[in-house]
């Protein structure tokens, strides 16, 4: 009996000796968790391989095992990229990334290293990525939307085999004009196949994020070339500052813009963007507030808008950017009742778009 422990610790020695170390959250191993990380997943979604024991999503070295099978370019192992250790590759894979945003580590083995992608697919008519904002002019506390669309101008020169599978930017602009703390990433709805990260100052966890000034996005598919053809992506509602003391434009624009296909090849990606005059005053035109009562509240609040519309496009937020859906009832001609007594203490904006122009309250949840 005690020759079959020696001899089965002895048959496991070089399995251990071979064992890889990893950080959840760092799918590409370059040492940083970030939206970079769900391009890896984009391209390997639905491959299995063997479990994590002991799997967490602590930022801490956790001993995994070759799955030898490897992204096809820069080669990384996919254990790294089963960033929850249950052996399957797919979107609870992403959980890691926002909980481990900004994390870096250097002691993963294999060593971490920079995710170059030196092979490049080339295509005659560049794709491009898009910023739409919806308004040309606004005022102080005014909302925006800022859509981002993919222009594919010729879908036939992607092979069926390897299509675009995800893309990765950022989206600067001038943090003098925008409240930071209230920028909000909805999908299209359009795009329930892709997977997104989308990371501000104020929407990841545990107070680690990008630069003030920085949108750091990710979108791809599952395994499958969900860029393959153009479509809308998903819309940013971004709110102004309260106070604009000169006006003038928050310059959006996309930098560091990478677009892979399901072989892990770069295809080259142009961008498009459009100007905002934000101006000192709000204008009363596009923008009315919200009266609630009372606010602050510890549960109940009855809001009344000047313009009285379905009360499910109204979008509620809270600080790190996560959206509920709240049922919302009538309560006279003008009215409704909303209860929060289910969430948390904090701030929570209620906006509204109605003919052309915005209507939004914030609440303080007691
Ligand atoms: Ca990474
Ligand atoms: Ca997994």
């Amino acid at each position: 009996m005690q020759y079959k422990i020696l001899l089965s610790l002895f048959l496991l020695l070089p399995v251990l000796l071979d064992a890889q170390l990893l950080f959840p959250g760092d799918l590409n191993n370059d040492g940083e968790a970030n939206h970079i990380d769900l391009l890896p997943l984009a391209i390997a979604y639905g491959q299995i391989g063997p479990e994590r024991p002991g799997a967490t999503f602590d930022w801490v070295p956790q001993e995994t095992f070759f799955w030898e099978l490897s992204l096809p370019v820069t080669g990384i192992d996919l254990s790294f990229v089963d960033a929850d250790g249950n052996g399957i590759l797919d979107s609870l894979d992403l959980d890691a990334i926002p909980i481990n945003y900004d994390s870096t580590q250097t002691d993963a083995i294999p060593a971490p290293e920079p995710y170059l992608l030196p092979e490049i697919f080339e295509v005659d008519e560049l794709p491009t990525l898009i910023l739409d904002i919806n308004q040309d002019e606004v005022g102080a506390g005014d909302t925006i939307e800022v859509n981002i669309s993919l222009n594919i101008p010729d879908p036939s020169v992607f092979p069926l085999s390897n299509p675009p599978t995800a893309l990765a930017c950022l989206i600067t602009f001038d943090p003098t004009f925008i409240n930071e703390e209230a920028i909000f990433y909805e999908p299209d709805p359009s795009a329930d196949d892709l997977m997104y990260v989308a990371a501000s100052v104020s929407s990841v966890d545990f107070g680690r994020s990008p630069n003030s000034g920085t949108i750091e996005f990710a979108c791809g598919g599952r395994g499958e070339g969900a860029l393959r053809m153009s479509r809308p992506i998903g819309k940013f509602k971004i709110v102004i500052e309260d106070m604009i003391l000169l006006e003038g434009d928050p310059d959006f624009m996309i930098t560091d813009q990478i677009m892979i296909n399901l072989n892990e090849q770069l295809i080259d990606l142009q961008t498009q963007t459009d100007g905002l005059l934000v101006s000192v005053a709000s204008d009363p035109e596009k923008r009315v507030d919200i009266e609630g009562f009372p606010n602050p509240t510890r549960g109940v609040i009855v809001i009344c808008p000047a313009e009285f519309a379905d009360p499910s496009t109204i979008s509620v937020y809270n600080e790190t950017g996560q959206r509920f859906n709240l049922n919302f009832v009538q309560v006279n001609e003008m009215c409704w009742q909303v209860d929060l007594t289910v969430l948390p203490e904090g701030i929570y904006w209620m906006i509204q778009e109605v003919g052309g122009y915005t209507q939004q309250i914030t609440v303080v949840k007691q």
